[in-house]
């Protein structure tokens, strides 16, 4: 293996501001730090010292403090330099142009994160957080990144790894022994059975992959319903400002219109669509339904508007099947107007609610229950579930299968080599999740997505 080289980036964003910090990371730190701030010996390891930084050419480029740490117990596993100057992104350009000259090498993006999971840092679930941290746009994401950070995926991985183990170590003991010498303490049906929990579990945990859109950009609740049933006013009023067009006229609304808000912990992309008939008047009116029915097939969960006053709406037939009550909330609007006592008794399994977007009656009520429904009906998920992302459930899913094979072949009374075979396999596939993989070019998929700099 060729020796590491010294990497250098911004960490900070560059743009004018109090401070910018420069990460150095690799073996030649300690003597880059005598070198730039002209020190004969260094200050302690992990100490933080004032210096003025002098270029090549022997120009003092800024004032900074620095901190040199000795590797192994750093982020990234090798010795590291933090620069810490004024935050002017000329001042960190003329110090990375410096670093560059004197033979450091640019750090690729997550390039500090990759060497921290090459150096056994961290695991690779951990490092996927790392990124997941950064861009958290909202609290739950935010805690779900950060609790991966802290390992909790690795460790639940561990103990999968840990309980197949001791499985294989009683097949084996079958490999081991004459058929009538068989322990009795692990008969097959036992096996089987663990076996089957054990991929149960691995399946479930395969689905929590849904929540990662979720969890990124949002809970997606779309308002539909009939023409003028006060679907844009119910934006709006959620919203808190006259985002969309409101008007007595029919058809008002014929693209749909998105906008982030912010829910309790959660944040949701509601979208206002245009209003639903049995049959389009025209093109454009047919054009936006098509658009609402798009919104309504990818929404994690829908209002359902009505005016109340009159009688329940129409809708082309099968429609109302792809509103089921579990992810639906019928809004009994115009609760200002007198009710039409036929649309209060408009789908009954429905949870419902009475409101007015006009003068905000029921809007709080309406930001309990929605809250309330998105947690009970498993739509955003419960602080305990433990998030995977697609690469994990796909890993998930094959070891499933392998321990669905392996159970397949015990009940089947196969010889103990071919499940322990299957067992082997499921092993390396929830080695890929943490990372005991050598695979170069996932490596470099994963890390393409992050910062320079982390
Ligand atoms: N009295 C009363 N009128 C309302 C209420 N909500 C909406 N309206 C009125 O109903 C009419 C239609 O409102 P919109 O919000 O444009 O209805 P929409 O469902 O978006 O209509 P389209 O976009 O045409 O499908 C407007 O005149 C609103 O002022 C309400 O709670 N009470
Ligand atoms: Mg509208």
């Amino acid at each position: 293996m060729t020796a590491p080289t010294t990497i250098a980036a911004l960490a900070t964003a560059p743009v004018p501001s109090a401070l910018a910090l420069v990460r150095l990371s690799g073996p030649r730190c300690a003597g880059l730090a005598r070198e730039v701030f002209g020190r004969g010996r260094l200050p302690g390891d992990r100490r933080v010292a004032f210096g003025r930084y002098r270029e090549l050419g022997g120009a003092v480029l800024d004032e900074c403090l620095y901190v040199h740490s000795e590797g192994p117990r750093t982020y990234t596993g090798e010795a590291t330099l933090e620069i810490t100057c004024h935050g002017n992104p000329l001042i960190a350009r003329r110090i990375l142009d410096d670093l560059a000259a004197r033979g450091v090498v640019p750090a690729a993006p997550g390039e500090f994160t990759r060497r921290a999971f090459l150096n056994g840092r961290m695991d690779l679930t951990q490092a996927e957080a790392v990124a997941g941290t950064i861009h958290a746009r909202n609290a739950k994401a935010l805690f779900h990144a950060q609790r991966q950070l802290s390992g909790a995926l690795g460790r639940k991985v561990g103990a999968w790894v840990e309980a197949l183990l001791g499985i294989l170590a009683r097949i084996e003991a079958h490999i081991d022994f004459p058929d009538e010498d068989l322990p009795p303490e692990s008969p097959p049906a036992e096996l089987a059975g663990e076996l089957g929990a054990l991929g149960a579990e691995f399946e479930a945990a395969a689905r929590t992959a849904r929540y990662t859109s979720v969890l990124e950009d949002g809970v997606r609740v779309v308002i539909l319903g009939p023409p003028n049933a006060g679907k844009s006013s119910l934006l709006n009023a959620l919203l808190g400002e006259a985002r969309a067009l409101v008007s007595p006229e029919p058809g008002t609304t014929r693209d749909y219109i998105r906008e982030p808000l912010a829910l309790g912990p959660h944040l949701l992309q509601l979208t206002d669509t245009a209003g639903l008939r049995p049959v389009p008047g025209g093109e454009l009116e047919r054009q936006g339904m098509a658009r609402a029915h798009a919104q309504i097939a990818t929404a994690d969960y829908h209002l359902l508007v009505i005016d109340a006053t009159e009688p329940p709406p129409r809708f082309e037939d099968g429609f109302l099947e792809k509103l089921p009550p579990a992810r639906t909330h019928l809004i009994l609007n115009k609760s200002d107007l007198s009710a039409h006592p036929d649309a209060l008794a408009y789908l009954p399994l429905h949870p419902r609610l009475a409101l007015s977007a006009k003068t905000g009656e029921g809007l709080a009520a309406l930001r309990t229950q929605l809250l309330d429904a998105l947690d009970r009906n498993g739509i955003v998920p419960d602080e305990e579930a433990l998030i995977v992302n697609a690469r994990h459930a796909t890993a998930l899913q094959a070891a499933a299968t392998h321990l669905g094979n392996a159970r397949g072949k015990i009940e089947n009374a196969a010889p103990p080599e071919l499940p322990a075979n299957d067992l082997q396999h499921a092993l390396a596939a929830l080695g890929e999740i943490t990372g005991r993989i050598d695979n170069e070019q996932m490596l470099d998929k994963l890390f393409a997505t992050f910062c320079i700099g982390k």
